[in-house]
């Protein structure tokens, strides 16, 4: 299989992480992709032309990496980063939904900073994005994720949106949410693929 990726994405990165987790590493090569390049095969690839997409040995494309973590976790038998019992399911899915939010409304700040000259920008926009990172790490400082049996798809997706703020917005979430900050002390213990995953 072949991942189409970004060494900066914090979306690859849960995927990385998972490969890892599941021991899936042998059968999965890493290609990058420029999703900004109108030439690279990644949008034929994922019509949205957006990373990860997972090229399967069949020639079936999967994105996004919600798809591409269930999809690993079936491969590798099932019931391990997604949990089979409904409860612990959906509170995983959730946590996910959650972190991978973060991570889109941060990379809508960056891509305003990044495709809109300095006099177009909106910063009310910026401010409504901001917003929802700002109330997604206060729910999660008042009751942290705990960690119950192995990591699941929810704490890799909550790892990887910290991760992106520490790479793109100097870790000033750090300051005030301090259980968040144990938080991924303890899961970069527990899942050593978080540190040899580090952005550029
Ligand atoms: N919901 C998607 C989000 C993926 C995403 O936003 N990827 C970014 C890189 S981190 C991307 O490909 N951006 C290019 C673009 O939006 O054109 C997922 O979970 O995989």
């Amino acid at each position: 299989m072949i991942l189409r990726s970004s060494p900066a994405s914090p979306f690859v990165r849960k995927v990385r992480i998972a490969i890892e987790l599941l021991g899936l590493g042998a059968a999965i090569k890493a290609e990058p992709a420029d999703t900004l390049s109108a030439t690279d095969s990644v949008r034929m690839q994922n019509p949205l032309g957006k990373i990860p997409a997972l090229l399967l040995d069949d020639g079936t494309v999967l994105y996004d990496s919600r798809v591409i973590l269930e999809y690993l976790d079936h491969r590798a038998g099932g019931g391990i980063i997604l949990p089979r019992e409904p409860d612990a399911r959906f509170a995983a899915l959730r946590l996910q939904a959650l972190a991978d939010g973060m991570m889109d409304a941060s990379i809508l700040i960056i891509y305003e900073g990044r495709f809109r000259p300095a006099e177009h920008r909106v910063e009310s926009w910026i401010e409504h994005q901001a917003g929802k990172v700002a109330r997604a790490l206060a729910a999660l400082e008042s009751d942290p994720p705990r960690f119950n049996g192995a990591p699941h798809v929810g704490d890799i997706a909550l790892a990887c949106a910290l991760g992106y703020r520490d790479f793109r917005f100097q870790g000033t979430w750090r300051t005030d949410h301090p259980r968040l900050v144990a938080w991924l002390a303890e899961f970069m213990a527990r899942v050593p693929a978080f540190a040899a995953t580090p952005p550029p």
